[in-house]
């Protein structure tokens, strides 16, 4: 892996430096959580897609485990945000990781130390560049998901992964390029790291949550997707396996999957065996939002927001540039993220504003430069 720099507990250290010790509780018993992200390269810069909710999952995934994580909200954005700069990859996958390090031995974690990495590098298609248009071939797993009353399965923790290294170990030495796992009652759960979803007369369905998948960020996005498009979306479905083969198209989601077309399920073939009108209809969406850096995308884009800051104190008109958004978003604004940069007075050629929900700077045009959200909200500001 090309990568230079690993942010690890607080400091940035050198790719050889970034080690942990072998007793580390987590890789004797998989106490870690983790989370998978993309940041896409935008004419607005490097846009983390959805980064306040990958936030959200990774703090969730810790709480079964009673792992407090020692960095908060805003100190992983920062050194994730500078990494990516370091590094210079605008466009790239985040891999933060929170885990029990060394203390004693033993299943309870007790005083273990809770450590904490991030690391970016470039990942190109996760099933390859041609799966996005050709669609791939998988196959049933003979393992079967974990069941949620077994391990929470809305927790992305990184020991249960050996579930999925299974399958897809499984699936490749079978000449698939990926597997569907069943979960415990036999119905479909989801990929080894991607949700599914099908589509049938027009209707697109997906395996509900208590069917042993994870919470995705992608499955959402694309069930809004399909939503505001006009399609009706089943999103607490139960698929059982036999529906897989006579679907009309299938199609995988995950934030390093993107939106992947299933072409075969076990050698039959899916719909005309290639990407389906609807699939192709959501992945282009998909990747239109992703890759635009428009307000739907969570934008973290450093420069502008570092900018903003400097110019806030000249702040002038505010109200009037988007209908009336309100005026004491200055203030708010100027509490939220003047920790980064002093303000020192620049002239107001560009202006922050935040609303409910979102946080937008605007250039002299009132040209968006930098968005955070809209139908996908952050929950946290
Ligand atoms: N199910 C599983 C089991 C899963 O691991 C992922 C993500 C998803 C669904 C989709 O979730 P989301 O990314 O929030 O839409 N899998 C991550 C890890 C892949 C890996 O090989 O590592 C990912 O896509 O980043």
């Amino acid at each position: 892996m090309d990568v230079g720099t690993i942010w690890m507990d607080g400091e940035f250290v050198d790719w050889e430096d970034a080690q942990v010790h072998v007793l580390t509780h987590g890789l004797h018993y998989g106490t870690g959580v983790f989370e998978g992200v993309r940041s896409y390269d935008t004419d607005n810069g490097a846009a983390i897609f959805r980064w306040e909710d990958h936030l959200d999952r990774l703090y969730q995934s810790a709480k079964p485990y009673g792992m407090e994580i020692p960095f908060d909200r805003e100190e992983l954005t920062e050194a994730t945000l500078e990494l990516i700069e370091r590094e210079d990859l605008p466009s790239c996958y985040i891999r933060p990781i929170a885990f029990y390090g060394y203390d004693m031995l033993g299943l309870n974690p007790g005083d273990a130390p809770v450590k904490v990495a991030i690391a970016v590098w470039p990942w190109g298609a996760y099933l390859g560049e041609e799966a996005l248009e050709e669609g791939v071939d998988v196959a049933i797993s003979s393992w079967r998901k974990f069941a949620s009353s077994q391990i929470p399965t809305n927790a992305k923790t990184t020991g249960p992964y050996v579930n999925s290294v299974l399958a897809s170990l499984e699936a490749e030495e079978n000449g698939y390029t990926e597997a569907i796992l069943l979960n415990k009652e036999g119905q479909v759960a989801e990929g080894p790291g991607e949700n599914l979803f099908l589509v049938r007369d027009g209707e697109i369905h997906t395996p509900g949550l208590a069917e042993s998948n994870l919470d995705g960020i992608t499955r959402q996005t694309v069930i809004d997707l399909a939503e505001e498009r006009g399609y009706t979306v089943h999103a607490d479905a139960t698929i059982s396996r036999g529906e897989l083969y006579t679907a009309d198209e299938l199609f995988f989601s995950g934030t390093a999957a993107e939106v992947t077309p299933i072409r075969s399920v076990d050698d039959t073939e899916i719909g005309s065996g290639t990407k389906g009108p609807v699939t192709d209809e959501i992945q282009q969406a998909f990747f239109d939002v992703v890759e635009s850096g428009d307000r739907r995308v969570h934008v973290v884009h450093r420069e502008a927001e570092v900018a903003a800051v400097r110019r806030l104190d000249r702040l002038v008109g505010l109200d009037q540039l988007d209908g009336g958004i309100v005026a004491d978003a200055e203030e708010r604004v100027r509490d939220r993220v003047a920790p980064l940069e002093p303000l020192d007075g620049l002239v107001a050629e560009q202006v922050a504003v935040e609303c409910d929900g979102f946080v937008e700077v605007r250039d002299a045009n009132c040209r968006v430069i930098y968005g955070h959200t809209c139908p996908f909200a952050p929950r946290h500001q």
